[in-house]
């Protein structure tokens, strides 16, 4: 292989690298293919549980009860988070990500519902 080709060669390879590091990179894989995604800390921190569109009573809220900060939503989805088991209580419609779901709604959520 000649100098000029050698370079190309691992450009095309490094190119090829981040091609494929984009797609197939397994968080972004995960990201997609949730409906939404719960955390327990803000900016999408701590415990995470990923939750396909369906009901989540208290018992299936991994992250813990009282625990939600931040969240994200696919789009094309919406959430509705509870303050209480069993879908009562005060309820929240959340159509977009929040790195901070708010002071009024920090460590509330324990019961969700992903439509
Ligand atoms: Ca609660």
């Amino acid at each position: 292989m000649t100098r000029v080709s050698k370079t190309r060669f691992f450009a095309a390879a490094l190119l090829c690298a981040a091609f494929f590091t984009s797609v197939l990179l397994p968080g972004d894989a995960f990201a997609r293919s949730c409906a939404a995604i719960i955390y327990e800390h803000s900016n999408y921190g701590g415990a995470s549980q990923c939750l396909q569109e369906g009901s989540y009573n208290l018992n299936e809220l991994r992250i813990g009860n009282d625990k939600l900060s931040s969240i994200k939503v696919r789009k094309g989805n919406r959430v509705f988070l509870f303050e209480h088991k069993n879908f009562s209580g005060r309820k929240c419609l959340v159509d977009k990500s929040y790195t901070y779901i708010g002071g009024k709604w920090n460590d509330i959520t324990s019961s969700i519902i992903v439509e």
